[in-house]
């Protein structure tokens, strides 16, 4: 049999036209997650926006005001579709203003922005072909709003990205999460509302609205793997540059998604995002006046930063469109910080040091690293352990002054060590930061020094684990976790170079939800553990006495291990054993830190 020939040069042509019509088919699906990420990286700020029908609620129905988001109301009230339904009848934002909200995140210093295209209570707030439940076809107003801010974002510079609940959606009869009007999810079939409602509606939000970010999914629940890779492929195939965040379920995703208002202990990995409220619901709630600080979220923001993520920030705006006045507030004091200091944030990356001084936090960029300060010096030196390159320049970042600086990159204990003289007040009330003209990249002693104050923080990220690889014990961003096991056991070294009497506690971590009876703590207390350092011995029980930091989702637990001496210069070991570890509710040892405290001459004369 003939087969076809084709000439050399025809040959060289044809096979030149399939790799480039390949290498075509490859650009718009293979783009790799580092470059998918790089804006992320820059970004730092964004803003979370969760809006929907639960709004016209406000966390109240039927005269009950229900505890929690307000967006949960359809299910804490159990609110069967029939009654829910109706509230799109009522939902007319007339006063929604697209640009006055791009704005707002602009003026912010925010660089991209999350709404809400659905919901768990399944209602898309954008114009939907998959489902008539959506803002065009069931409500008064008749306006897509999701288009309008897709346009304005373009305008502000904000990279727009969509919040989709994948797999609940309390509207739908095979939705999971109704269990009032359908039954247990256990009883649906999952697979026909992800490839009826799911999938055709994330294909919508990634087609008719522009480029897209990043695609915000949420609460996976029973989704399988199949699933998740199939959105995140779905997602990636339509546009490439679009990130996935780390909810799609089964450890995918392009990034990590934290848990709600979580930070981790130190800085330990890139690429992670925490999604924050400014008071406790996400959606509009009218009775939730629990508003944090300007400070602490411009304080948040840069932790975020200097650990390494990216802090989402949401506002919840009422069923008239109005983002409430004390987030727009927030909002402006955020951004009035960041316009004088964003050099310190934007761009920048995580901290050369795994875990932050006592002052406050750090940030690094080329040749460049930004201090934080929280807690102003009282005595004009503000002291920084461990950076083994040389300093240049150290300078005020709003008015640029000159501060003068001390070096010490020698071998004594506490070295090297940079002390800098700086003004008597802080220039900023929020955070202020000097920056650090630094020679070469960061290098950085892994010792473990002492602070100014004397104060040695062991933190558990920072242990070494013995008799480790098997289960029984954990290290995860916050520390020892899930310590069962008598075999493992813990021990950190560190320096001192001003010796003494140290008060020794140990700092544990509770994840404390909801309130009243619902309020879950993963912390009971009642290991007794065994500490030794310096030829000291303590034995002594992890409880939960005392807590500090507490916050409505979590808290440091602090225990009194008792205290040492420490009577000369030098390095030391401090090690951590079991006698008896507890474990609650599947739960072991939370070992966030132990700290070494000095004791005052006062107190001990
Ligand atoms: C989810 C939603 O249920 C909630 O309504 C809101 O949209 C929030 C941003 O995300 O709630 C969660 C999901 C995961 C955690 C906490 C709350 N988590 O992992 O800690």
């Amino acid at each position: 049999m003939k087969t076809p020939t084709l000439s050399i040069p025809m040959r060289i042509l044809v096979v030149a036209i399939i790799c480039l019509s390949l290498s075509e088919g490859l650009a718009q699906t293979t783009l790799t997650n580092e470059q998918r990420l790089q804006w992320f990286r820059d970004a730092k700020f964004g803003l979370f926006i969760h809006w929907g029908l639960y709004a016209l609620p406000a966390g109240e129905w039927k005269g009950i005001v229900y505890p929690g988001a307000s967006e949960w109301i359809m299910y804490r009230a159990q609110v069967p579709v029939k009654e829910y339904e109706p509230l799109a009848q009522q939902f007319n934002p007339t006063r929604f203003n697209a640009e006055e909200w791009a704005r707002l995140a602009r003026d912010a210093g925010m660089k991209y922005l999350v709404i809400t295209s659905k919901h768990h209570d399944g209602f898309a707030m954008y114009h939907s072909a998959a489902s008539k439940y959506n803002i065009v076809d069931a409500t008064p107003f008749k306006r897509d709003p999701m288009k309008e801010l897709a346009d304005a974002c373009k305008k502000y510079d904000l990279k727009f990205c969509f919040y989709y609940s994948q797999a609940q959606d309390w509207h739908e009869a095979n939705g999971l999460g109704n269990d009032w009007d359908f039954g247990p999810d256990s009883m649906k079939t999952f697979s026909q509302y992800f490839v009826e409602k799911a999938i055709p509606q994330v294909r919508e939000i990634l087609t008719e609205y522009g480029p897209i970010g990043l695609i915000w999914f949420d609460t996976p629940r029973t989704m399988n793997a199949a699933q998740s890779k199939e959105l995140a492929n779905l997602v990636h195939q339509l546009q490439p540059a679009c990130l996935v965040d780390g909810r799609i379920g089964n450890e995918m995703g392009d990034y990590k998604t934290k848990g709600d208002n979580r930070l981790p202990s130190g800085a330990t990995e890139m690429d992670w995002e925490t999604p924050a409220t400014m008071n406790t619901s996400w959606g509009f709630k009218k009775s939730d006046d629990n508003w944090k600080s300007p400070k602490q979220l411009i304080r948040a923001l840069v932790e975020v930063t200097a650990k390494g993520g990216n802090y989402l920030l949401n506002v919840g705006p009422t069923d008239e469109g109005i983002i409430p006045g004390p987030s727009v507030q927030r909002l402006k004091d955020v951004g009035a910080w960041l316009k004088v200091h964003g050099e310190a944030v934007y761009g920048t990356r995580m901290a050369p040091w795994t875990i932050p001084p006592e002052w406050g936090m750090i940030t690094s960029a080329q040749g460049k690293l930004y201090l934080h300060v929280f807690d102003w010096p009282t005595d004009g030196k503000l002291e920084l352990h461990g950076l083994k390159n040389r300093v240049s320049t150290a300078s005020l970042l709003d008015d640029h002054t000159r501060l003068k600086f001390e070096q010490k990159l020698g071998e004594k204990p506490g070295e090297p060590s940079l002390l800098i003289t700086v003004p008597a007040t802080p220039p900023d009330s929020n955070v202020s930061v000097i920056a650090l003209d630094i020679e070469g990249p960061p290098n950085v002693s892994p010792q473990i020094f002492q602070e100014k104050s004397g104060t040695v923080t062991l933190f558990g990220l920072l242990a070494q684990v013995h008799n480790a690889g098997m289960p029984g014990i954990r290290k995860d961003d916050t520390g020892i976790r899930d310590w069962t096991n008598g075999d493992n056991w813990l021990s950190w070294d560190f320096t001192i170079d001003r010796p003494g009497r140290f008060r020794i506690d140990l700092g544990s971590y509770a994840i404390t939800s909801g309130s009243g009876r619902t309020r879950k703590t993963l912390f009971e207390g009642g290991h007794q553990l065994m500490l030794g350092v310096a030829g000291q011995g303590l034995s002594f029980k992890a409880d939960s006495s005392r807590t500090e930091r507490p916050s409505p989702y979590f808290t440091d637990v602090v225990s009194e291990a008792g205290e040492v001496t420490i009577s000369a210069p030098g390095s030391y070991t401090l090690q951590l054993r079991a006698k008896q570890l507890v474990t609650f509710q599947g739960n072991g040892c939370v070992v966030r830190w132990i700290r070494l405290r000095p004791v005052q001459e006062e107190a001990r004369r």
